[in-house]
């Protein structure tokens, strides 16, 4: 005899009851069935500051996106968040001119900010805007209570540049006192895939130990894996509290006006 409990398996999965509302509001505060991706898809503007003084202080963990111009910041955001025009992304490179910031969370409650900001290296800048924006930036990674992780995008075609070093130079002590780190290779359809082997691998040397990953906007390469990885670095229980900030900011900001905007 047959020792199967006598339970009746229907042949196709029943048809789902309509849940109440109270399970419905239930399953949605339930951490375990919100997914990274629906969750970056919460994604809304929050706001934009020229400068750092002008950025609203947040208890919320936030993720700045950093790299050179025209890395693929602002498409990785509206690529992460499932919306297009989010964050102005743009084949003009300096498109990004403002620190722009986005909330995520469920039901209208900021869980994580993520921070997009300007590029550097764009050629066509004027000196002075370079060096505040330098500034601006370095005051913001080395300063910013509630930064918790930073992305940094790089086109694999260029590798990382001087001017990523100098990046990773003042963020180093943060990152050693646990802020989370990123390094996205963008664009990873222009590539073959030896090239992406390879790109991976040099780039990992680069990051002394730190998490790399290749992505691609127009292939949706990567994406899941991203979403996961920030999802992991809020959420963690571990992980709740932002990394400390530097006391001090290397210098003073510039006084200057920042110059005609056109985002
Ligand atoms: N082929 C390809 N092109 C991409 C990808 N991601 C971004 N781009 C293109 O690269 C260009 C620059 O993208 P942005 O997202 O504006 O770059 P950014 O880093 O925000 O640039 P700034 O705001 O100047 O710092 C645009 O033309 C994008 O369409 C990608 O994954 N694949
Ligand atoms: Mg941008």
């Amino acid at each position: 005899m047959s020792s199967r409990p006598h339970v009746r398996v229907p042949a196709s999965p029943p048809k789902a009851a309509k849940a109440s509302p109270a399970v419905v509001s239930a399953a949605r505060n339930n951490p375990a069935v919100v997914t990274p991706m629906g969750w970056m898809h919460t994604a809304r503007f929050l706001t934009t500051a020229a400068q750092l003084h002008h950025l609203p202080a947040m208890d919320a963990p936030e993720i700045a996106f950093v790299g050179r111009s025209n890395a693929g910041k602002s498409t990785c955001i509206n690529t992460l968040t499932q919306k297009k025009q989010l964050a102005f992304a743009s084949k003009k490179p300096g498109r990004t001119q403002h620190i722009n910031l986005f909330a995520l969370g469920k039901q209208g409650i900021t869980d994580t900010v993520l921070a997009d900001l300007p590029g550097y290296g764009y050629a066509a800048v004027a000196k002075m805007d370079k060096l505040r924006w330098q500034q601006v930036m370095a005051n913001y990674l080395v300063s910013r209570e509630n930064l918790k992780g930073i992305v940094m995008m790089c086109d694999p075609r260029h590798g990382l540049t001087e001017l990523d070093d100098i990046l990773l130079e003042v963020i180093r002590p943060r990152v050693e006192e646990g802020l989370k780190f990123l390094i996205i290779l963008t664009k990873a359809d222009k590539l073959t895939r030896a090239e992406q082997a390879k790109a991976l691998s040099i780039a990992r040397l680069q990051a002394g130990g730190g998490e790399v990953k290749l992505f691609s906007a127009l292939k949706k390469q990567g994406v899941d894996e991203v979403a996961q990885l920030l999802w992991d670095w809020t959420h963690s229980a571990e992980d709740a509290a932002p990394a400390p900030a530097h006391s001090e900011p290397p210098e003073a900001e510039p006084e200057a006006e920042p110059e005609a905007l056109d985002e």
